[in-house]
């Protein structure tokens, strides 16, 4: 989002330290949930994907393949893709298949924080689809960046941003940060985005407290992070994995819960916890039919298309600027 501009001096490592010991201040306490994805959080996450319980990726998923031929064709021809985090592009490569096979895309531009990762997945997909052009931009996408020079056939910039990840943004965030695809898309242009839907209160929790316990590592990962690159010094043990729910606006809450009264000391900074404080360390906000759309709006985004699953527990919508 266009916010504040990053100053040279200002390496993601002090971000990161900037914005835990202000969130740790604060009432609520609270950590960005950006701050999950070191190496092993990012693992951690991919882990999650695959379990049982967690319903959203393969729901996901399972739209994209049922609706692939549908969404290619309100694509439409020499479109530019350009994702928002787009991690190993694994679901993308669905759209990819079904686009790259029509010889109807004119680039895919990856966009993700962490560069090496992003290389790494260029390769793989120039490989894959031989003649596409494929332009990654090493990006925080919540802050202001630059596309790279596109194709000139190029008829049209539609960002994709799957896996309901906009759910991670608060009501007044997420129409920033619509307000901001808006403009990187530019006149009609589109985004093609995964919204996850609210739902039966037990299917909810088991997702994000899932009995393999991988999602409570990776809430925890953030102290490890903390202690790694922050100089913390987080006992794993005293903190426990805790999901809430919540209903205005619907949502899941991860939260840290200290289980002891402990102190907690962060780049020389020391907060002290009493036993049954938290930390809050992520909203999954969750969607009615029309939750996503009417935040758009305020955007000047226009819903056009939306596909779901038989159950109605994730849609894949299309807007257009
Ligand atoms: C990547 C933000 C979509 O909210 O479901 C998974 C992250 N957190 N389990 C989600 C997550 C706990 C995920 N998003």
């Amino acid at each position: 989002m266009p916010e504040e501009p990053e100053l040279e001096t200002d390496a993601p490592a002090s971000a990161f330290g900037r914005d835990v010991l202000a969130g740790l201040a604060e009432r609520p306490r609270a950590i960005p949930a950006k701050y999950f994805y070191d190496e092993r959080g990012s693992r951690l996450f991919d882990a999650i994907t695959r379990l049982d319980a967690y319903y959203p990726t393969r729901t996901e998923r399972q739209i994209l393949l049922d609706h692939a031929d549908e969404m290619v064709e309100a694509i439409g021809k020499n479109a530019a893709l350009v994702e928002y985090g787009s991690g190993s592009s694994e679901k993308t490569r669905i759209l990819l298949d079904a686009l790259h096979a029509r010889r109807t895309l004119a680039a895919y531009v990856p966009i993700d924080i962490s560069a090496a990762f992003l290389e790494q997945t260029a390769v793989s997909l120039r490989e894959a689809y031989p003649g596409l052009p494929v332009l990654p931009v090493a990006a925080d996408y919540t802050r202001a960046f630059d596309l790279p020079e596109l194709p000139s056939e190029t008829s049209r910039v539609v960002v994709f941003f799957p896996g309901s990840t906009v759910g991670n943004f608060t009501q007044p965030e997420a129409r920033d940060f619509l307000r901001h695809v808006a403009e990187v898309a530019g006149p009609d242009g589109a985004l093609l985005i995964g919204v996850d839907q609210w739902k039966d209160e037990d299917v909810l929790r088991r997702a994000y407290d899932d009995p393999e316990g991988v999602t409570a590592e990776f809430n925890l990962n953030v102290l490890r992070r903390i202690n790694r690159e922050l100089d913390g010094d987080a006992d794993l043990d005293a903190w426990a994995h805790e999901v809430r729910l919540d209903d205005d606006p619907p949502r899941v809450e991860m939260h840290l819960r200290s289980l002891v009264d402990q102190t907690l000391t962060v780049l020389g900074e020391r907060f002290r916890f009493e036993a049954g404080e938290s930390i809050h360390t992520e909203d999954s906000h969750k969607f009615g039919p029309d939750g996503l759309a009417s935040l758009a709006e305020d955007a000047g985004l226009v819903r056009r298309r939306r596909w779901t699953d038989p159950r109605g527990w994730f849609a894949v919508e299309l807007y257009e600027t």
